[in-house]
């Protein structure tokens, strides 16, 4: 399997977020990503590859233009209301809520951050744009790999991706990902794709961006919205609207959840990935459902992942493997590894 990879994704690195009235590190770091490449290089595990360049039609076709220019200009916009801003990173601190409007966009700047966010917990820094559209081409790349014929790619993005909407960010998350592959693969031709979401939290950006539509189904396995992140979404009620209902799966979890009931939520999300008739599977590989990590609350241990990539693997379907989550910094590698392994020799 193919893993494409590119050390821009450094260049995010975003010091602290907001947690409980306190500005505290964050959970998101380059580590994670550099321990899954040192852990695939050590096992061995296919080859590395640059991601190719894919130019903002790409990007389009899942954001919005006004999106994609507040993020390609959000920095020098930022160092530009004072000098000393370089070496603070950009927090948001206000959004439009309820009863506020959204079609107008401020010519304030920390207004405009706002309208184009959900959360406080997301750093945008000097270098999110640069690792964003170079985790895009990976998880582009990794499309386009297995457009070409193989049975499966990895894309190990950086920041990841699925709680980015059309146009906002949030969740450590500017560019989604893994909607860019799916959507890369219906462009190509592919008539059903379907997006199966296994990191520890709802994948809110990817569920809003295809949730009227009938041609990419999306299914989110993760920890109950009523006391998890992203709290506003993923009730298991959110079915889909319009032409796209019947096409969405959500299947909450309370905190706690162990790999039993977990797989049985996995088994039974596959089930309808195979009766929708999806022809690409696209994942979103969180390793947040770890027992270890620091931030969510289900209990899979390292050896479970062999399981969870033999059990993707036997749905039989052409599949983006796309990075998300995990934030158990010492045994992501391991941990991701694990479901590619798993994936491969069963
Ligand atoms: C991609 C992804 O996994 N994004 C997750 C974003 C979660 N942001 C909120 C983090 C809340 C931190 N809670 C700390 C609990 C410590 N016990
Ligand atoms: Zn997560």
């Amino acid at each position: 399997m193919i893993t494409f990879y590119n050390h821009l994704h450094a260049q995010h690195q975003g010091k602290v977020e907001m947690f409980r009235g306190a500005l505290v590190p964050c959970f998101e770091v380059p580590a994670r990503a550099d321990h899954v490449l040192a852990e695939l290089t050590h096992r061995q595990l296919g080859s590395v590859r640059q991601p190719h360049a894919f130019d903002d039609a790409a990007l389009l076709a899942v954001h919005s233009q006004r999106y994609l220019n507040f993020l390609a200009t959000a920095w020098d916009q930022w160092v530009a209301l004072d000098a000393a801003n370089a070496h603070k990173d950009i927090l948001p601190s206000v959004w439009p809520t309820r009863t506020f409007r959204t079609d107008i966009e401020p010519d304030n700047f920390a207004a405009k951050v706002g309208l184009y966010s959900y959360d406080a917990g997301s750093p945008f820094t000097a270098g999110t744009w640069v690792a964003a559209r170079a985790g895009a081409n990976c998880a582009l790349s990794a499309a386009q790999q297995v457009l070409s014929g193989d049975r499966a790619a990895f894309a190990l993005s950086r920041p990841p991706g699925h709680h980015a909407g059309a146009d906002f960010f949030g969740g450590y998350c500017f560019l989604n990902n893994a909607a860019l592959a799916a959507q890369y693969l219906r462009d190509a031709g592919m008539a059903k794709v379907a997006v199966l979401d296994i990191d520890y939290h709802h994948g809110n950006g990817t569920q809003a961006i295809f949730y009227d539509r009938p041609d990419v189904f999306f299914a989110s396995i993760h920890g109950d919205p009523r006391t998890e992140y992203p709290f506003y979404l993923g009730h298991a009620d959110e079915t889909g609207t319009g032409a796209g209902e019947g096409f969405n799966l959500n299947l909450p979890l309370p905190r706690g959840t162990g790999f039993h009931d977990w797989l049985r939520a996995l088994d039974t999300a596959l089930a309808r990935i195979l009766q929708f008739g999806a022809q690409a599977l696209v994942v979103s590989l969180g390793m947040d459902t770890f027992v270890g990590d620091p931030i969510s609350g289900f209990t899979l241990d390292s050896d479970d992942y062999l399981r969870v990539g033999k059990t993707l693997a036997a749905l039989g379907l052409p599949t983006v493997l796309v990075f998300e989550g995990g934030y158990a910094v010492a045994e992501v590698g391991v941990n991701a590894v694990n479901v590619l392994e798993g994936f491969l020799h069963g």
